[in-house]
């Protein structure tokens, strides 16, 4: 990806732990590496096909002038989501905040974080067989969309699925949805168990009833095994209730595991229950 360098921008502000940089101030330094696509500015010579770095070297330093954070690492963290959320061409961003004032008592050149964040795709499996099932998904992707870390691409139809996973209880409403998030995997997961919550999800019986479900399936073509989250989704291949909604609205999703695409995924998984 091509990208757009903004390098040592300036600027005097209130961040650190101790109560004289927050009384006093100090200069800091922003150096961002902006990924995008700039050919369609580079052949139509049109600065609204790309991002005004005039205008962004302003906003980082109304954001970072407005906002007070103990510790870089915050800056740089909540700097990151500002941008790629204010500024839909840049697809990632590498981001410095640098502190060179920093108050250590000793001699030092330079102190900086650098962390590195991006939009990626995502799909989110929807399920629920408890209450108004059509209403609480409704409300579920409502929620997802109103959160500025994440874009709405796709939406499945809802289909009704008979409870998978041996417990006797009703039917349940499936879909799925696509996203891009600049939330990491972890941080998207904890979105969605704030979403889940607020529907009056409660984890009783394993596998048993629910009013809201929502599950990471795939996350651009990443593998995650932590104790928290396993991407790809680890049963997605044998849940038709996952595999239908998702190839309706992208067939080609790609399962880094597996190396096959929902489609082949489905076709398959077709064949083993005949
Ligand atoms: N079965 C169906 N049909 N749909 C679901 O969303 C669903 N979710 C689950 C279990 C209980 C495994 N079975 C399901 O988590």
């Amino acid at each position: 990806m091509d990208k757009i360098t903004i390098d040592r921008l300036k600027i005097f502000c209130n961040h650190g732990v101790y109560e004289e940089e927050k009384k006093n101030g100090q200069n800091f330094y922003v150096t961002a590496v902006l990924y995008l696509d700039t050919y369609p500015a580079g052949v139509s010579d049109d600065l609204t096909k790309s991002v005004n770095y005039a205008e962004l070297c302003q906003n980082i330093t109304g954001f970072m002038q407005e906002n007070r954070y103990n510790l870089i690492e915050a800056a740089a963290e909540n700097l990151a989501a500002y941008i790629l959320t204010e500024n839909s061409a840049i697809h990632a961003l590498e981001l410095t905040v640098h502190k060179p004032e920093a108050p250590i008592g000793l001699p030092f050149e330079n102190v900086s974080v650098t962390i590195f964040r991006e939009w990626q795709k995502a799909y989110i499996a929807l399920g629920s067989n408890m209450g108004d099932c059509r209403a609480l998904l409704d409300s579920a992707i409502e929620k997802i969309s109103a959160n500025p870390a994440v874009r709405l691409l796709k939406k499945s139809s809802y289909i009704v699925t008979k409870p998978y996973g041996g417990v006797v209880q009703d039917d349940f409403l499936n879909g799925c949805i696509e996203i891009e998030t600049c939330l990491s995997p972890q941080h998207l997961l904890e979105f969605l168990h704030t979403v889940e919550n607020e529907a009056g999800r409660t984890r009783e019986v394993h596998w048993g009833p629910r009013t809201l479900d929502l599950d990471i399936i795939l996350y651009g073509n990443k593998i995650i095994n932590s104790e928290f989250l396993t991407v790809p989704h680890c049963d997605m291949q044998n849940r038709m209730f996952v595999l239908e909604p998702l190839c309706e609205i992208a067939p080609y999703a790609y399962n880094p595991v597996f190396a096959k695409t929902a489609l082949t995924l489905k076709k398959e998984l077709e064949q083993c229950i005949k």
